[in-house]
């Protein structure tokens, strides 16, 4: 059987780098039949788009932008309707590099992986700012602790997916794709493994962010929210339960006041903050409740939502 490797690559304004990461694509990878490279282009106001066109890229473009996460969902469900038994996904700033490609495909091709991601952190990082550096160390710790998977860089872009896990992706946040799809993927109980790669230095500033302190804002709500989704018993069960305890330790001791003497005084305020907390946590908790009701929708429409895709892109 003769697999298909689509490429996706988002840009924004990289009329210098991105025909030079086109190029830099092998044109024979073990186990690939055909490869094609899709470029997203974001509306760029350079001449991106005719950049790769020149390298014979197919080119789609948002009129104005829309942000990288969306360009990367866009990608993807084009690249399923090209028919891609693989996608990678790589940046178009040429810090990735394109001829380890064959490494990342090679666990999906195996069927040993749904899902790899390019980890610079156990490859080789030529440079990378203090900041940006310790920012991708704390969001992947982050990503760990919430999914329990060893995920060493949950912020790589150089990333390959097979045809079946990239059906299953449904992405929420416009802005960044990368925790979001790791957090989803556990959620689905898709199986996703790390292999080293490469990170070159940037020639340029940064296309995404702007501030380290925006992207850890945006990134960490987008986390927030999406793990809210998958867990929000266990999330709304733990604020309700802090504020139960805590109303019930407080009320506690006007009981053992009342029980002695037959009198409320002078713990009325207590009494009161003690109502109030265990109202609000029972409140908190039964939202939680309804919340893992909805969770059964989502499920269930993500399985027609997964069977509309194949009827649509399967087999084209
Ligand atoms: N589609 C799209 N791509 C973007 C946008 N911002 C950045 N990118 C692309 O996403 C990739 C990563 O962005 P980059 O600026 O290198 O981010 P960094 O390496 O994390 O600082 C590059 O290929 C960019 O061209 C955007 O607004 N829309
Ligand atoms: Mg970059």
């Amino acid at each position: 059987m003769s697999m298909k490797l689509v490429i996706t690559i988002p840009a924004y304004n990289e009329e210098k780098t991105i025909g030079a990461v086109i190029r830099e694509i092998p044109g024979k990878i073990a186990g690939v039949g055909k490869a094609e490279v899709l470029v997203i282009d974001d509306g760029s106001t350079d001449s991106t788009a005719e950049a790769a066109m020149r390298e014979g890229a197919k080119v789609m473009r948002n009129i104005t932008n829309k942000g990288l996460a969306f360009s990367f969902a866009r990608g993807l469900e084009e690249a399923l309707g090209m028919g891609a038994d693989i996608i990678v996904n790589t940046d178009a700033d040429f810090q990735y590099d394109q001829s380890e490609i064959p490494a990342l495909v090679k666990p999906i091709l195996e069927g040993r992986a749904d899902i790899v991601l390019g980890s610079r952190f156990k490859g080789r990082i030529e440079y990378m700012p203090a900041q940006k550096y310790w920012g991708n160390k704390a969001m992947s710790f982050m990503v760990r602790f919430l999914t329990g998977l060893a995920i060493s860089d949950a912020q790589t872009g150089f990333r390959a997916f097979s045809r079946d896990a990239a059906l299953k992706v449904n992405i929420f946040s416009g802005y960044t794709y990368t925790q979001e799809t790791i957090l989803e993927a556990w959620e689905k109980g898709l199986t996703i493994i790390e292999v080293p790669v490469t990170f070159r230095k940037r020639d340029g500033p940064s296309r995404l962010i702007s501030s380290i302190f925006v992207y850890a804002r945006r990134a960490g709500f987008t986390v927030f929210e999406t793990y809210l989704n998958y867990k929000p018993l266990k999330v709304f069960l733990s604020i309700g339960a802090v504020l139960i305890v805590a109303g019930l330790a407080l009320g506690l001791r006007v009981l053992v006041h009342f029980l002695n003497t037959g009198l409320v005084e002078p713990y009325l305020p207590s009494a009161i903050l003690s109502s109030m907390l265990v109202i609000v946590g029972l409140q908190v908790s039964v939202i939680g409740l309804a919340a893992k009701m909805l969770q059964r929708v989502r499920v269930t429409q993500e399985r027609l939502l997964y069977e509309a895709k194949r009827a649509r892109l399967d087999g084209k």
